[in-house]
């Protein structure tokens, strides 16, 4: 290799191939390069959809994961790691090895059911999810991922606050349950920041639009990771920065798909 050579600041992406694009590495992808940040990328996953259904996948054997890991850390330089799609305890197992010697800054999005309804994780995985969540900056659940996680259906306000307890007691350090499935308001949807170290939690309100939409989740994990990097990782500011860049990737560029819509 040559001597001066100086790797690059950038992000790592590890999630699934969405062929729609509109969601998944893809989203990731076009989400890291219009913030400006530059991302390599690991591909857990093929997956076979529209946003109707999934017809098909091909996990990524682990050793293939791992080797595309070694590969970017060769030659960039990653600030952080944003995940995805990991389907199953293999490949969740080389990301936690692979954070734990790294000591890198982790966002996790727990990518469990697509948006058309198909399993994105194998049922024994949840456990290494939740293993791979201790290790993690930050972790972006949605209301029924929080479910999950937390072992405990949400029905009120106050079951959000008590099953981001239970997840937070994990050990991660800051924890995002978004509010988009979860009906209160019309006008609103209410996103919840919770920090370990702080008893206040940060609500981030976004405008309701009455669509559904394939691929916000993964657009708003990256978004937050790529500001995360360009803000000195303040995660108040980048997760702020995040909510107005969907409620703009929504206004500004959306077409209707066979079920739901893409962001472009
Ligand atoms: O939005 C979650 C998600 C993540 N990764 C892949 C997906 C989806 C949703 O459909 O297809 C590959």
């Amino acid at each position: 290799m040559i001597s001066s050579y100086k790797k690059f600041p950038s992000a790592m992406i590890i999630a699934g191939s969405d062929s729609i694009s509109g969601a998944g590495i893809q989203a990731d992808l076009k989400t890291f390069y219009e913030i400006g940040i530059f991302a390599g990328s690991v591909i857990t996953a093929v997956t076979c959809q529209n946003t109707l259904e999934v017809i098909d996948m091909q996990i990524t054997k682990e050793d293939i994961v791992k080797k595309q890991i070694e590969q970017i850390e060769n030659e960039l330089d990653i600030k952080i790691i944003k995940t995805g799609m990991l389907f199953n305890s293999e490949i969740i197992k080389v990301v936690q090895n692979y954070i734990k010697e790294s000591r890198k800054i982790l966002i996790l999005d727990p990518v469990m059911i697509s948006t058309s309804g198909s399993k994105l994780i194998d049922d024994k995985s949840i456990e290494s999810i939740i293993e791979l969540s201790k290790l993690a900056f930050l972790i972006t659940p949605n209301i029924p991922e929080a479910e999950i996680l937390s072992g405990m259906k949400i029905n009120s306000e106050s079951d959000i606050d008590k099953a981001a307890k239970k997840i937070l007691k994990f050990g991660c350090q800051n924890l995002l349950i978004k509010g988009a499935h979860y009906k209160e308001s019309k006008k609103f949807i209410i996103n919840r920041l919770y920090k370990s170290l702080s008893e206040n939690k940060i609500e981030i309100k976004s405008r309701k639009i009455d669509k559904e939409f394939h691929g916000t989740g993964c657009t708003l994990a990256s978004a937050i990771s790529a500001y995360l990097m360009k803000n000195d990782f303040d995660i108040d500011k980048s997760v702020k920065s995040s909510i107005k860049f969907i409620e703009k990737r929504i206004k500004n560029s959306i077409f209707n798909g066979l079920k739901s819509s893409i962001l472009i």
